[in-house]
């Protein structure tokens, strides 16, 4: 399977599928965690995230300067992709427990773990739409990844893009509205927006890189992204009509991917490979000194930010 995969694909399975390099050496150095220079005022909230530091992936949270880690979820399988509902009660994840990927919901506490997908392909990336009502995630159930919109107890699965091309990582624009989503459908991955129900996709971005994993601002005025070639990705962000996009980081050690923004607006956290661990890292939006969150020997990824 893997060899039909192209350069995207691939990327996306090596992101998806930890496991392909859970070989990165974890040898942290004892660098202290971000609590005292945040960028910006922003340190509000708690921020879910993915890590690998107890044996498997587990979903934990933290307050978003770095500090009180706890982990929510506890099995022998990966857990990862954590997305907050709105209102904060509650937690969509993705899990390998039923031998494939599934998306689940859990309180914030890590209580009351239910599925929502029971399919035999991959279900993975919930994106919660603002108004609670539905979550919005990427499924290979039709042969190739499409995006689906499914109510938020897991009924009404739909799947809204319906291209054999892959079309993968979505997010709900603030007002639910209209869904962002990246796809090669027009040759390599950009990132494009739609409607909520899958009509009238524009394309957003017009490069030749790998335009992958758009968040939508609180403020609806810009979109982040990861933005690379081969399997090396930055930060980037561009107005939503696709306009100015500019580089927020310049990692060196490997990827930053996997933006989420701070409830305010001012801050964007985001997966780092740069200190050769994964951890998760924050910048302000508007650029400067990213700032790292986790500091453990262990994978830290896929921050999602709630107030
Ligand atoms: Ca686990
Ligand atoms: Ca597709
Ligand atoms: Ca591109
Ligand atoms: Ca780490």
């Amino acid at each position: 399977m893997v060899a039909s995969l192209g350069t995207f694909e691939m990327r996306a399975f090596a992101r998806l599928r930890v496991a392909l390099w859970l070989t990165i050496a974890a040898l942290a150095l004892s660098q202290g965690c971000g609590s005292s220079s945040g960028p910006s005022d922003s340190a509000d909230g708690r921020i879910a995230f993915a890590s690998d530091r107890d044996g498997n992936y587990e979903i934990y949270v933290m307050d978003a300067d770095g500090s009180n880690q706890v982990r929510l979820t506890q099995n022998t399988d990966w857990d990862d992709l954590p997305c907050w509902s709105p209102d904060g009660t509650k937690i969509a994840f993705r899990s390998w427990r039923a031998i494939n990927a599934d998306i689940y919901v859990m309180d914030a506490d890590g209580g009351n773990q239910v599925r929502l997908t029971d399919n035999p392909e991959g279900d993975m990336l919930p994106a919660w739409s603002p108004d609670g009502s539905r979550i919005a995630f990427t499924s290979e159930r039709d042969g190739d990844m499409e995006i689906y919109v499914m109510n938020a107890d897991g009924s009404d699965q739909l799947n809204i893009t319906q291209n054999p091309a892959v079309d993968i990582s979505c997010c709900w624009s603030p007002d639910g509205s209209q869904i962002a989503f990246s796809s090669d459908r027009e040759g390599n991955p950009e990132i494009y927006v739609m409607d909520a129900d899958g009509r009238d996709p524009v394309r957003l971005t017009v490069d030749s890189a790998l335009d992958a994993f758009p968040a939508w601002s609180p403020d609806g005025e810009s979109i982040a992204y990861d933005r690379g070639s081969g399997l090396i990705s930055m930060m980037w962000v561009m107005n939503t009509d696709g306009t100015d996009p500019r580089q927020l980081t310049y990692a060196v050690g490997g990827s930053d991917y996997g933006p989420t923004w701070s409830p305010d607006g001012r801050s964007i956290a985001f997966s780092s490979e740069d200190d050769g661990t994964t951890d998760i890292w924050v910048i302000d939006a508007d650029g400067g000194l990213p700032v790292r969150l986790t500091d453990d020997p262990g994978n830290d990824e896929w921050p999602a930010w709630w107030p």
